[in-house]
């Protein structure tokens, strides 16, 4: 499958998270799209760089002052202190109900949390540049799309699913689905499908299309009321105005099975049917594997090639974005699963 992949990733490698109060190596790392990059330069993809500039779309999907903070908050941190090149910052504070978002405090710290919606997404010196070359990279695999190629897939790191309109969160800082969404939109598609199979609510691609009915998006992923993010995800979530009924939410219970999981894909393929969608992207987490360190479904590879075939039978022309997947060294195989499912079927 023609694939995009984002060259500056590897500018994205903060060191630590926290998880149960303790500071722990990260989940989401540059070996990741290594992995991904050598399975599928071994499976004879054709790969390229990104050819298109994601700055229309970016400028749609997210807020000037978020870009503006995201694009400069490296020097600034390093602008309080030279010693913070060897550390990374981690907001402490949000404006939470009661509290003022619309001031911009002058406090790095303070503008900081009113940009995260955790403090899971660890900033380092070249998170913008990898983030924003990432932009292009989905803005890329839109336009062959758009252009006549079957499917393009966008292999690029951090991901982007929980990154909303003016916040980052969940290691995502740009909405790279919405980019390729909005992206499709600007061209020739009248109504896009984002189907989120990532193991974790995509909360930002759902709240940015949420009051839209050119966008529809359907989410299968662990029911939030025990998994990150926690705060969006539930069934009752339909959309609004313009965008009601144009959101579908198919949560299922931490250790639901694949034959739970692939009944909810039959709905949201099903959906995706009625909305009349003429284009999709798909928001390619590969976290719901059975071997995955942070998430609790249990595909297996064969379960990958099965998705991709059914996505196939869509008949949409299709941008694979990827998200989540935190079992490193299985993740190209897995990747490479989907992409052969897809393939054989059309
Ligand atoms: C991102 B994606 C533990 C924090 C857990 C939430 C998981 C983010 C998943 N330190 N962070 O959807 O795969
Ligand atoms: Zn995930």
């Amino acid at each position: 499958m023609l694939t995009f992949h984002n060259p500056m990733h590897h500018l994205h490698a903060p060191v630590h998270e926290f998880f149960r109060g303790e500071k722990v190596a990260c989940f989401e790392t540059p070996a990741r799209a290594e992995f991904v990059l050598a399975a599928l330069q071994a499976g004879g993809h054709e790969l390229r760089e990104p050819d298109q500039d994601a700055a229309s779309a970016l400028a749609q999907i997210h807020s000037e002052r978020y870009l503006d903070f995201l694009r400069t908050a490296w020097p600034q941190w390093i602008a309080l202190d030279p010693q913070n090149e060897q550390r990374q910052p981690f907001p402490s504070v949000w404006p939470v109900r009661s509290l003022r978002s619309d001031i911009e405090p002058e406090n790095f710290v303070a503008r900081l949390g009113l940009y995260s919606m955790d403090n899971g997404s660890p900033l380092a010196s070249g998170t913008w540049a990898a983030a924003r070359a990432g932009a292009d990279a989905a803005a890329s695999a839109a336009h062959s799309v758009m252009a006549g190629a079957r499917a393009a897939f966008c292999l690029s790191r951090p991901p982007g699913h929980h990154a909303g309109h003016d916040f980052m969160g969940g290691y995502c800082f740009i909405n790279n689905a919405a980019i390729a969404a909005q992206t499709m939109r600007n061209l020739e598609a009248d109504r896009v499908a984002v189907l989120d199979v990532d193991y974790h609510h995509g909360n930002g691609t759902q709240s940015i299309f949420y009051e839209r009915d050119d966008v529809f998006f359907a989410s299968i992923h662990g029911d939030p009321l025990t998994e990150y993010p926690f705060y969006l995800g539930y069934a009752d979530e339909t959309g609004v105005g313009d965008g009601a009924g144009y959101n579908l939410n198919l949560p299922l219970p931490a250790g639901s099975d694949a034959a739970a999981w692939f009944a909810a894909l039959e709905r949201a393929c099903k959906a995706i049917g009625y909305v009349h969608a003429d284009a999709l992207v798909v928001s390619l987490g590969l976290d719901t594997f059975e071997g995955d360190p942070i998430s609790q479904f249990s595909l297996t590879a064969g379960d990958f090639d099965r998705l991709g075939a059914r996505l196939a039978a869509l008949g949409l022309p299709t941008v694979f974005v990827l998200e989540g997947g935190y079992a490193a060294a299985e993740l190209g195989d897995n990747a490479q699963q989907v992409l052969h499912g897809f393939e054989r079927r059309h």
